[in-house]
């Protein structure tokens, strides 16, 4: 398996430091009142970023999960567009999932398994050589649709890989409470195919463990679970409050090294990067904030009747008569 080049290696620091960067800003544009809502990544960096780099950007395709900031900007999705859907934008985020490789992102945990199943069967019925990543939470793997996703693909062998998050929380339930067995890995063996539990903190780790669960899905080989153990570092989403159910000395016992700053500790001591670089990507991400910022600013409210939009080419009778109530009502 190829080695990252010190280039690579440099924007995977870059992507790293610039997930971290928009997820904390986030949270204050928030409390700020620009944005009404989001659930933040901070854990997931390593993950998430790991896992794009070992993707075909020409030929996979990524079934996200509703937090996955940095796997959408290391995949170059035009970050404007993925946040509208945290502005209120009802239709999932105004970005090109083809030109990104990136479906939009949707809040019914599990049910990306099912998509990225489908598309990896369309794959095989083609004969096209892409790969599906569905991202999936440890509360995701309880969910129906995520077995059924499983089981299709281990019977049918398709190019798929299930990269769980285990972020060891779903909301308030922690994974003790979720999974009996103790292990999201070890199911796999009931589907059929290999299941992987890997430190989701080191991002080098990541990127290995999805490339090679992404050549044998490639080779015909059929799916791999990763089960990628990391933390969840923040609230579930800005409305949380995880104070009332777990203690800032669970966190910082449980929580393990920041994989932010492990990354940037590991790629300064192998001389990837050095100090100067450390702030001029700093100073750019700075710059790059600040135009996000005041985009978001400057968006117009959203008119209700968007929500009737984009549903269907043409509207039925049944959804003109109910956009139509609904501007009357709006207007009233
Ligand atoms: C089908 C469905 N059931 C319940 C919910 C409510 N819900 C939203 S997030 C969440 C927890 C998901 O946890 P996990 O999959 O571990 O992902 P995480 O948020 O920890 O990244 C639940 C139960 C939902 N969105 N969809």
């Amino acid at each position: 398996m190829p080695e990252p080049t010190r280039e690579q290696e440099r924007e995977l620091y870059t992507c790293v430091i610039r997930a971290r960067a928009l997820d904390v800003e986030l949270v204050r544009w928030h409390r700020q009142g620009i944005i009404p809502g989001f659930p933040p990544s901070i854990g997931h960096e390593a993950t998430q970023v790991g896992a794009a780099a070992a993707l075909d950007r020409t030929r996979d395709f990524v079934f996200p999960m509703y937090r996955e900031l940095g796997l959408a900007l290391a995949m170059g999705v035009d970050i404007l567009g993925y946040l509208g859907n945290h502005n209120g934008d009802w239709n999932g985020g105004s970005f090109d999932p083809v030109a990104s490789r990136f479906t939009p992102i949707q809040s019914v945990v599990g049910s990306n398994g099912p998509h990225a199943v489908g598309w990896a069967l369309g794959q095989k019925i083609d004969g096209r050589d892409g790969v599906a990543l569905a991202c999936i939470g440890d509360g995701g793997t309880s969910q129906g649709d995520t077995h059924e996703a499983m089981n299709f693909a281990g019977v049918w062998k398709l190019p798929v890989v299930f990269l769980v998050s285990n972020n060891q929380w779903a909301i308030s339930v922690p994974l003790a409470e979720q999974v009996a067995g103790g292990s999201i890995a070890a199911r796999a063996a009931g589907y059929g195919f290999p299941g992987v539990a890997i430190d989701g903190n080191d991002l080098l780790a990541v990127r290995a463990a999805v490339m090679d669960a992404v050549e044998r899905a490639r080779r015909g080989e059929g799916p791999t679970l990763i089960e990628s153990r990391i933390y969840r570092r923040g609230p579930h989403a800005t409305s949380d409050d995880p104070g009332r159910y777990r203690t800032l000395e669970d966190e910082r016992r449980d929580a393990g090294e920041d994989p932010v700053i492990r990354y940037r500790r590991s790629a300064l001591e192998r001389d990837i990067i050095d100090e100067s670089f450390v702030a001029e990507v700093d100073s750019e991400a700075a710059v790059w904030l600040e135009g996000i910022r005041s985009y978001l600013t400057t968006l117009p409210p959203r008119g209700g009747e968007t929500l009737f939009e984009n549903v269907y080419a043409e509207l039925t009778d049944d959804l003109v008569e109910q956009r139509d109530a609904w501007a009357q009502d709006a207007r009233a």
